[in-house]
């Protein structure tokens, strides 16, 4: 399987996360990287190549044109305002604050009118670097476009939190959507989006819940007990068209293997008689059992079993990185998926 991946992430090095009313290092950063690229060479898993660059059209046919611009020019106005710090919003519309019919002109309150969530701060480098994330998703898409069965866009940032004009969650353009989109597109009629990582992708959700082209189907923490909170439970089952093209698995802290699999084998055989043409798996690893975010328990093994698997959907794949923050381990529990499912074909 060919992976796809570019330097540019780099670029996106805020220098703070807000965690539990501290300032910490934030956890989705650049090492990550380079801990799941030694992996892959060291297993001698495939060749690693560089995204090609195909523009704005497929990340516009997912995300608002408004949103597009200010992500492009948010830090430097948040910048020329006098700010020293990365973007950070303070104040968001709310229950009873929220006449969303003017955008501030204040960078701040721009920054709230987009965010999900505050723990995703915006550096100078932010919109270069998920727009090459974008890049190397539909480049991944490209390689299966063409014939290949499978191939890894080692994407950073990841996407699947960031809806159609919204960020967080690590997130801002979402990924898996930009390649979902791209496959129906280019002819395909159905198409699913599995999303494994450990978090609820609300972006992902959020983009199809009225449409019966894309099936999502998301197994996650218990929005009780876990990030994004305010949405992600199994009663969430589409609208309109897209009533029952949507799965949710909240699972309650320390969910193992035996609970986890099952449920993710009832997504498999809902993508299946859905009759998905194509897969997209929002591949994050933060369900691993030394998570430093996360409560669920799954062990190196288990990722070779669950990759192989979506093998076993006999699907066109496209795996494009999400989370996964016990920085050491990634590597091995990513290339563990790929090669359970390079096993399974
Ligand atoms: C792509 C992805 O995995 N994004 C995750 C974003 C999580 N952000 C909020 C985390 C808040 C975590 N609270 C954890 C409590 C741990 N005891
Ligand atoms: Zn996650």
């Amino acid at each position: 399987m060919l992976t796809v991946y570019s330097e540019d992430h780099r670029q996106h090095d805020s220098k703070y996360e807000i965690y539990g009313g501290e300032m910490v290092p934030p956890h989705e950063m650049p090492r990550r990287m380079d801990m799941v690229l030694g992996r892959l060479k060291s297993e001698n898993f495939g060749e690693i190549i560089e995204p090609e660059d195909f523009g704005m059209d497929a990340i516009r046919r997912i995300h608002d044109a408004d949103y597009l611009t200010f992500l492009e020019t948010i830090w430097a106005e948040w910048n020329a305002s006098g700010y020293k710090g990365d973007v950070i919003p303070t104040v968001w519309p709310s229950r009873r604050v929220n006449n969303l019919n003017h955008m501030p002109d204040f960078p701040e309150g721009k920054a709230g009118y987009y965010a999900l969530s505050s723990e995703t701060s915006i550096n100078k480098g932010t919109w270069p670097a998920a727009y090459t994330s974008a890049q190397v998703a539909l480049t991944a898409y490209k390689i299966v476009a063409d014939g290949a069965r499978s191939a890894f866009g080692l994407c950073r940032p990841p996407g699947h939190h960031a809806a159609a004009d919204m960020y967080g969650g690590y997130c801002f353009l979402n990924n898996a959507a930009i390649v979902a989109q791209k496959f129906l597109d280019d002819g395909a009629k159905k198409v699913a989006v599995l999303d494994p990582d450990f978090h609820h992708g609300n972006g992902t959700q959020s983009i199809f819940y009225d449409r019966d082209d894309v099936f999502y189907a998301s197994l996650h923490g218990d929005p009780n007990d876990m990030f994004p909170h305010f949405l992600g439970w199994a009663e969430e089952t589409g609208e309109g068209a897209g009533e029952g093209c949507n799965a949710n698995y909240p699972m309650p802290p320390g969910t193992g293997f035996d609970v986890w699999s099952r449920a993710f084998e009832d997504a498999c055989e809902k993508i299946t008689a859905f009759g998905a043409e194509a897969i997209v798996i929002s591949h994050g690893v933060d369900t691993y059992e030394n998570d430093p975010i996360s409560f669920f328990k799954l062990k190196h093994p288990d990722y070779v079993t669950y990759g192989k698997r979506i093998a076993d959907l006999g699907l066109p794949t496209v795996f494009l990185m999400e989370g996964g923050y016990a920085v050491e381990e990634i590597g091995i529990n990513t290339v563990n998926v790929l090669q359970g499912f390079e096993s399974g074909v």
